[in-house]
C-alpha cells in the first residue's frame, strides 16, 4: 500500500485506548437523581471494558427521557421517532454486522407505542441489544399513565387513579420470541454492568428491563427492590435454566420486587445469518454482473 492509500484510521494496535472522556458528550440533562445516570455510567464502563473501536459505538433510542441516550455518548448514534429505534437499529444492524448496536429506551418507548416494532424485531432475533429503562411512566411528557405504571397510581392521565392492568413485562418480551431477556435494576450497578454484558455476548437479539427511578413523576417506586431503602433485592436462582421457557415465565409471574437476572437463553439462527446466507447465494448466480443491470433484471421481471 503507498502512503497515499492509507487509512486515515490508525490501525488497533497503534491505538490509545477508548477511554470514558472520548465517549463523553454533552452533560446529560437528566434530573439530579435519575436512575438513567446509572445506566449511562455503565454503558461507558461497557465500552471501555470491552474497547469497542470508537468509530464502532453505534446507539440508538426512540423518544423519552431515556432516549436522550444517544446524546451524551460521543460516538455514532440517533434518537430516533418515537417508537421506531428498534426499526432503524433493525437496518443499521443487518447492513453493519461489524458493529454491535445498542439501544436505549423507556417504558412508553418500548410497550405503549413502540409494542408492535419490539414484536417483530425480538421474533426475527436480529442481533442487538436492547436496555428498557423501565420507570412505570412517561417522564418526559411530565407524568402519564405507562403502560407498566400499577393500578391506583395517580398521573396526569389517570388523576383519580389508573384503573387498567398494567402488562408485566418480562412475561411479554419471553413471548415476544426475544432469546435473551433478563431483568436489572439502577440501584445495583454491579447487576446492571453483569447483564449488559452477557446481553452484548449474546448472538441475537438481548432485551434488559432496567427498573430505573424517576425522582421527579414517580420517587420511590422501586423502593421495595432496593435493599439499601429497606427492600428486597434477589437474584435468580442458581438452579434455573435459562433454556426452560415455562420456568422463565413461572420467575416473570412473581409479585414485585421478584427476580433480578437472565431469565431466559436460547441459541437460534439470527436475521443477520439468514439474510446473509440469502444474499451469498443469490450472488453466486450474478457473479461479474454489475449491480444497476442485476437491478434492471429484476424490475424486468416484475413487468
Ligand atoms: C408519535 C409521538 N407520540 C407522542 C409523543 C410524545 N411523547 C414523547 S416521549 C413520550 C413517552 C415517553 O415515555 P417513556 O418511553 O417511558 O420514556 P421516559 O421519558 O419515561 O424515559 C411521549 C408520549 C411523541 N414524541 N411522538
Ligand atoms: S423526569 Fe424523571 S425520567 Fe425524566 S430526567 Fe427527570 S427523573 Fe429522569
Ligand atoms: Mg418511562
Amino acid at each position: 500500500m503507498n502512503d497515499q492509500n492509507k487509512s486515515a484510521v490508525a490501525e488497533p494496535q497503534d491505538r490509545a485506548p477508548v477511554t470514558k472522556k472520548d465517549l463523553t458528550a454533552d452533560h446529560p440533562t437528566w434530573c439530579p437523581g435519575c436512575g438513567d445516570f446509572s445506566v449511562l455510567a455503565f454503558y461507558y464502563k461497557l465500552l471501555t471494558k470491552r474497547q469497542v473501536p470508537h468509530e464502532n459505538v453505534t446507539t440508538v433510542a426512540g423518544i423519552g427521557c431515556s432516549s436522550r441516550f444517544p446524546y451524551f455518548v460521543q460516538a455514532h448514534g440517533a434518537h430516533f421517532i418515537h417508537g421506531r429505534a428498534l426499526a432503524f437499529a433493525s437496518g443499521v444492524s443487518l447492513s453493519r454486522p461489524d458493529l454491535h448496536v445498542f439501544v436505549f429506551g423507556g417504558d412508553g418507548d418500548a410497550f405503549s407505542i413502540g409494542g408492535n416494532h419490539l414484536n417483530h424485531t425480538a421474533r426475527r432475533n436480529i442481533k442487538m441489544t436492547y436496555v428498557i429503562m423501565d420507570n412505570y411512566v412517561y417522564g418526559l411528557t411530565k407524568k402519564q399513565t405507562s403502560p407498566t405504571s400499577p393500578i391506583g397510581f395517580k398521573s396526569k392521565t389517570d388523576t383519580w387513579g389508573a384503573k387498567d392492568r398494567p402488562i408485566n413485562p418480562m412475561k411479554q418480551l419471553i413471548s415476544s420470541g426475544a432469546t435473551f431477556v433478563a431483568r436489572t435494576t439502577h440501584t445495583n450497578p454491579n447487576h446492571l454492568m453483569a447483564m449488559m454484558e452477557a446481553a452484548m455476548d449474546h448472538d441475537g437479539f438481548s432485551v434488559i428491563e432496567c427498573l430505573s427511578e424517576c425522582v421527579e413523576f414517580y420517587p420511590g417506586a422501586f423502593d421495595k427492590s432496593n435493599p439499601r431503602k429497606g427492600g428486597e433485592f434477589h437474584e435468580v436462582p442458581a438452579d434455573h435454566d435459562v433454556t426452560d421457557e415455562f420456568a422463565a415465565y413461572r420467575l416473570a409471574a412473581e409479585p414485585f420486587p421478584g427476580y433480578f437476572g437472565i431469565f431466559y437463553k436460547v441459541n437460534e439462527p439470527t436475521k443477520n445469518k439468514n439474510e446473509a446466507d440469502i444474499i451469498k447465494a443469490s450472488s453466486a448466480k450474478f457473479v461479474g454482473r454489475k449491480p444497476a443491470e442485476i437491478l434492471q433484471q429484476s424490475f424486468n421481471r416484475m413487468k
